[in-house]
């Protein structure tokens, strides 16, 4: 496609932060951010002098270039291993010239991994930052969603003495803490037949080599946080676990997925969406499933080349928002044109664009599949 004209401008996110938007051809797409980044990370913040970093990416003004040649092209201008010149620059960039080129849509719908109860970065009183529900049964992208938003609704007015509010991705923060949590959720999937994930997001309280879990007032070695893990799973039936331990641990990681390889045991903060730390995974059988997150890497193009490592390696790419977002929705389409079964988003706020637009393409789609 030719970039015939590229901007960049600063926009709002859901946390009142500001990120970039940038229009390639009239078609705008913008970048989310992070709260509980991974060290390993592309750089996604807004730079101090955007006119200049706009400059910069309109050398490209004029140039009929394929994806991979435009990502390479960022690459290229951005001249960091980590895009810490352009940063957020890079996604939106990368987005919006998919946008703007069309995407490939298959008619496989992920199913909806939706946050409804939360706590550590991204605000609550729970340790683990995420609790999620997975509609497993579900035969239809519109009925995955109804029994999501039963869950949530039904959560909402049965903990009503306990709900304090929501936090950056939509989900209840409640006055219970992580096992109190588990213990009111699955009541409720149970009855709506959906199972419980989690993601625990560990490198968020793993300190001086313990897992201090401040809800519960815990403080455990890695052994110790093992079997707490374990025990959960057992307990309460997850049927997915998110960074169980720090973004180092290849190894701990893979003694967990080896006593339950029928689980998705997901790296997000350990793999980053980068080949180099999933082919490290896949090595060590780390995990099986990883999170996919573009912003993490900062192109469309490097974010494919993970999915199909992770499809060779047979780890379940699960595509992901950021807890902070706006209403680009470009990671819905890339669902469908990547075949991820599965979308980790929220549910409430402005996490609604993305299945919206799901709903959407479901209505328009003629043989629609859904899931594994
Ligand atoms: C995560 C994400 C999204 P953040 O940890 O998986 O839920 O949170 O964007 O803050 O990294
Ligand atoms: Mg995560």
């Amino acid at each position: 496609m030719k970039v015939e004209s590229l901007k960049l401008r600063k926009i709002l996110d859901s946390r009142t932060n500001y990120t970039i938007e940038a229009e390639i051809n009239g078609v705008t797409a913008s970048a989310p951010s992070g709260a509980s980044t991974g060290t390993h990370e592309a750089k996604c913040f807004v730079p101090r002098h955007l006119d200049e970093v706009e400059k910069l990416l309109q050398k490209l003004e004029g140039k009929n270039l394929t994806q991979n040649e435009f990502d390479k092209q960022l690459r290229e201008l951005d001249g960091t291993e980590d895009f810490s010149r352009i940063g957020a620059a890079a996604i939106a960039s990368s987005f919006a010239f998919k946008k703007a080129s069309g995407f490939e849509r298959t008619e496989k719908f992920p199913l909806p991994l939706s946050n409804v109860i939360g706590g550590g970065e991204h605000g609550g009183n729970t340790s683990i930052q995420e609790f999620l529900v997975l509609p497993v049964n579900a035969e239809t992208f519109p009925e995955a969603i109804e029994t999501n938003r039963k869950i949530y609704q039904e959560l909402k007015k049965r903990y009503k003495q306990k709900v304090m509010g929501i936090n950056d991705e939509g989900a209840l923060i409640t006055s219970m803490d992580d096992e109190q949590t588990l213990k009111a959720l699955k009541k409720v999937t149970d009855k709506y037949d959906a199972s419980i994930g989690l993601d625990i997001a560990a490198s968020e309280f793993y300190e001086d080599g313990n897992y201090k879990m401040g809800s519960m007032g815990a403080s455990r070695s890695p052994e110790e946080h093992l079997k707490f893990v374990k025990k959960i799973i057992e307990r309460f039936d997850l049927i997915y676990v998110e960074d169980p331990f720090d973004q180092e641990d290849f190894i701990m990681h893979a003694k967990l997925t080896r006593e339950f390889p029928d689980l998705m045991i997901c790296g997000d903060d350990l793999l980053t969406t980068n080949v180099e730390r999933l082919r490290k995974g896949v090595e060590q059988d780390s995990c099986n499933s990883l999170i996919v997150k573009p912003n993490q890497i900062g192109t469309v193009t490097e974010a494919l080349e993970t999915v199909s490592l992770s499809k060779k390696a047979d780890y379940t790419p699960i595509i992901s928002h950021r807890s902070g977002e706006t209403c680009d929705s470009t990671i819905s389409d890339l669902a469908l044109e990547w075949e991820c079964p599965v979308i980790k988003a929220g549910l409430a706020d402005i996490r609604i664009a993305k299945l919206n637009r799901l709903l959407r393409l479901w209505d328009e789609a003629n043989e629609p599949e859904i899931g594994f």
